[in-house]
């Protein structure tokens, strides 16, 4: 077949303000990437952040299928063809989880990805959309290149493009487009969105093992699992990986799994609140032994047991932790350190402390763990906001972790909430609550954070002590919490004010970095309790959650009486 001879043009364009990347890419409504000239700015703007690097390179490009993918797809391919990209490897129809695309990009070892996802964030005309630039080792831009790629975006005054380069279709059909643009071959291909990451997950668990716990053997009846992919892109890792693989029941063991590209009108986030449907099915239905949920690029994870047992992400990372040995990848490869974000409850770190880990502490955002992946020392971590992963990729991958759940439950035979209870009793438990308050104002909010500021630094807070409940709290330190890379000594600041109390209770105030209008104030109460580990974790927290609302005043600032959501 003849090879199209195309010609690249330049086109004019002006900067738009607002496209400064949050705690992960660039998320906004879809009217915004739509409005002209905006995806093109972005997209031009990741390109010149990699200078002469893009030249011959090989690009991942894939998404969770949400509203806008196609269109933001195609014009990534024909900027790509003018900035001298060499090939573009891409997901049929878009689709690709984040953990593939880090998966891919390790894989073929190319220059990185573009992932098109809002991740956890509603889909659909009126909602969000989001592009993420990934980097060699298949994680998130760190810092210094997202602030990078956004000075760029301030100061743009065109980009390049192909609009001759026909794209219509080309993303639906798999197989290897080629053209010549400027006299360049430039290659499109299209993959099998699964296969790459299926395979990887086959190396690192037994499926044989997971096979057996799901259907049952003369010994043991099948573990009665219910995975809902809430109408994301995991749907398709689903069917094949645990109906297709571990042969799960697809009428009775999975739900929402064919991917939509408004997840079907609904929030894809797995917490409590939002997933609320998967936790009223296991209630109902005392036959099933374990609930998932994942969010819409399949990244994140909510793990639940039998009549809807709650394991919050700390804990599951804790119990993980605990239980790696179990793992064929864990066996071969051996555990390094462990690490969480900041915000996350200390409960993996007392594992880490009796394995005789090195345990790491790291502002929110996945991007923080890879340097710490790259030089041996990490092998599992996570984060409270329902991600979990391992040094297998450079993502936190909401797959992996049931599987990791699974091979846990299979190797102890025991169920979610026995293994919560025996974790307990051997280390003592670290009640953790999140409270968030969604769409707040934000000025509002900012003056919330503001006064904080100033309290934590006012005379005589350090030393103080807060009473709620009959339960007092003495402050022994404050601090808004700066973290300084121990591999390249890059130092994020400003990352959550943190009230730490004597007995090792904390409360963390955040405002979150991934929404797409007005603000999300975050507040993180923390208690550990040696023997008292059974008590419902929103009583044990009661008078810690008064005394967080109450020292940052949030109803004054905010106007809110209630959190949006509680996990
Ligand atoms: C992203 C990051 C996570 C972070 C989360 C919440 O997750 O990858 O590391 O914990 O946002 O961030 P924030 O509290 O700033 O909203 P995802 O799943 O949205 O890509």
């Amino acid at each position: 077949m003849s090879v199209p001879k195309l010609e690249s043009v330049v086109v004019q364009t002006t900067p738009f303000e607002d496209q400064k990347p949050g705690t992960s890419g660039l998320r906004k409504k879809v009217k915004v990437f739509m409005e002209k000239n905006y995806t093109e700015n972005f997209i031009q703007c990741i390109f010149d952040a990699l200078g002469c690097k893009l030249k011959g390179a090989t690009l991942v490009v894939g998404g969770d299928g949400r509203y806008f993918s196609k269109p933001a797809i195609n014009t990534i391919i024909r900027i790509a063809s003018a900035n001298e990209v060499s090939k573009l490897i891409i997901g049929q129809l878009g689709i690709f989880s984040t953990p593939a695309v880090s998966a891919l990009i390790r894989q073929h070892k190319v220059l990185g990805g573009i992932v098109l996802t809002a991740s956890h964030n509603p889909g659909g005309i009126r909602h969000d959309f989001g592009i993420k630039y990934n980097i060699e080792n298949g994680g998130p831009a760190p810092d210094q290149i997202s602030n990078n790629i956004y000075e760029l975006t301030t100061k743009i005054t065109q980009y390049k493009t192909t609009p001759t380069l026909e794209t219509d279709r080309m993303i639906d059909i798999l197989g290897t487009s080629k053209f010549n643009v400027d006299g360049r071959e430039f290659t499109v291909e299209i993959i099998d969105s699964t296969k790459n990451y299926v395979a990887l997950m086959k190396e690192i668990f037994d499926f044989n093992k997971l096979r057996a716990l799901i259907r049952g053997t003369d010994k043991r009846p099948a573990f009665n699992i219910l995975l809902d992919s809430m109408n994301g892109v995991t749907g398709v890792y689903v069917r094949n990986i645990f109906v297709e693989e571990l042969g799960a029941s697809p009428d009775n063991n999975v739900r929402r799994v064919v991917p939509l590209d408004n997840f079907g009108e609904i929030h894809p986030d797995p917490n409590l609140t939002y997933a609320k449907d998967l936790v009223d099915k296991l209630k109902e239905n005392a036959s099933y032994d374990f609930g998932a949920a994942f969010d819409g690029d399949g990244d994140r994870n909510m793990i639940l047991g039998k009549n809807a047992f709650f394991v919050t992400p700390s804990d599951s990372l804790a119990v993980l932790a605990n239980n790696l040995d179990c793992i064929p990848y864990f066996k071969k490869n051996g555990v390094h350190g462990f690490a969480r974000s900041m915000p996350t409850a200390a409960a993996v770190d007392r594992v880490a402390a009796k394995l005789g880990k090195e345990m790491f502490e790291v502002p929110t955002g996945w991007k923080y763990f890879g340097n710490l992946m790259d030089a041996g020392r990490l092998s599992l971590c996570g984060e409270e906001s329902f991600g979990t992963g391992s040094d297998h990729i450079r993502e936190k991958d909401g797959l992996w972790a049931v599987l990791a759940w699974l091979s846990v439950i299979e190797h102890k035979n025991m169920g979610v909430e026995d293994i919560l209870k025996e974790h307990w009793k051997t280390y003592g438990r670290n009640y953790f609550s999140r409270y968030d308050y969604e769409e707040v104002e934000t000025e509002g909010a900012n003056a919330m954070m503001q006064h904080l500021e100033n309290l934590i630094v006012s005379k005589d807070f350090v030393g103080k002590t807060l009473a709620s409940n009959c339960k007092t709290y003495k402050v022994a330190n404050a601090d808004n919490f700066s973290y300084v890379d121990p591999i390249d000594h890059s130092v994020a600041k400003n990352q959550g004010i943190r009230v730490l109390f004597e007995d090792g209770s904390r409360l963390i105030y955040r405002l979150s970095g991934t929404g797409s209008s007005g603000a999300t104030v975050r507040i993180y109460i923390e208690c550990y309790e040696k023997d008292d580990v059974l008590t419902d974790a929103q009583v044990m927290l009661r008078p810690l959650v008064n005394i967080s609302l109450d020292i940052a005043q949030l109803k004054k600032f905010t106007g809110r009486e209630e959190p949006t959501v509680i996990t």
